[in-house]
């Protein structure tokens, strides 16, 4: 029993997509058949001898819209591919900013459709019609949604079983336990008169866990206390949140 993830991009730049998408770990997870990418480009679906895609806004203003045919078709042809009804996202600063959890959640999906915006966006009743959710990666506008479904689909891929290799985890991840990363060290023992923390050099693995856990916890509590909120601490958590503040002066 295998399963393959099934990914399908709606853009006006497949090359763009499949070119990015053979680096690193998305590289090898869909070298291992972890996951097929498939792009679809609504250039393809025009009808006009020109192949047209975009037209300037009813009401006029600057820029372009995506026209909503050549795109419905697009995602329609992706659509066949899937056995299952796929989430269909459309990548837009006005779409719910993505997480860790809403990664882990579409991780567990047989597959997904991407349509990515360029110009001003695509006209409305697209997103009427055939989008079921709009993410973002953040609070910004970029010029187009390749980089952001590259972005989620590199988020997404690594989650898959198997996307890590051997040791590593994604349960190990900073966030995937809503706290920050603690610090990461390697050779040499000392730089520049810093020594790297001695706990990590005892080889005492109780000790260095709960190191690492209050080091996770301060810089959460220090630089995301969002996080901190959003996220009920144990016994132990705060007893050591104590410890951290208590050693570096709380400020
Ligand atoms: N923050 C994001 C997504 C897309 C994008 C676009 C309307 C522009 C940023 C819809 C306007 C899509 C994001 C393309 N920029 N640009 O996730």
């Amino acid at each position: 029993m295998s399963r393959v993830m099934r990914i399908d991009v709606v853009t006006l730049f497949p090359e763009l997509i499949q070119d990015v998408s053979h680096y690193g770990i998305l590289g090898r997870a869909l070298k291992q058949e972890l996951c097929v990418i498939e792009c679809w480009n609504p250039r393809d679906f025009t009808t006009d001898s020109y192949k047209t895609v975009d037209d300037r806004p009813y009401g006029g203003g600057p820029g372009m819209v995506m026209m909503v045919e050549p795109l419905a078709k697009a995602i329609q042809a992706a659509r066949q591919r899937h056995s299952r009804r796929p989430r269909v996202v459309y990548l837009s600063p006005q779409g719910k900013t993505v997480d860790q959890p809403l990664l882990q959640q579409a991780a567990g999906d047989a597959g997904m459709i991407f349509i990515c915006g360029r110009y001003e966006g695509v006209d409305e009743r697209l997103l009427e019609t055939e989008v079921d959710e709009q993410w973002s990666i953040g609070d910004y506008v970029l010029a187009g949604g390749e980089l952001p479904a590259l972005v989620v689909i590199e988020a997404l891929v690594r989650l898959l079983p198997g996307a890590l290799g051997n040791q590593a985890s994604s349960e190990q991840d900073s966030f995937s336990d809503g706290l920050l990363d603690c610090g990461h060290y390697t050779r040499p023992e000392v730089y520049q008169g810093q020594a790297a923390p001695q706990v990590l050099l005892s080889g005492h693995h109780g000790e260095i866990n709960r190191w690492r856990l209050k080091q996770a916890l301060g810089r959460t509590w220090d630089r995301r206390p969002d996080l901190l909120a959003k996220r009920q601490l144990t016994e132990q958590e705060r007893l050591l949140l104590d410890e951290y503040k208590q050693e570096t002066g709380e400020h």
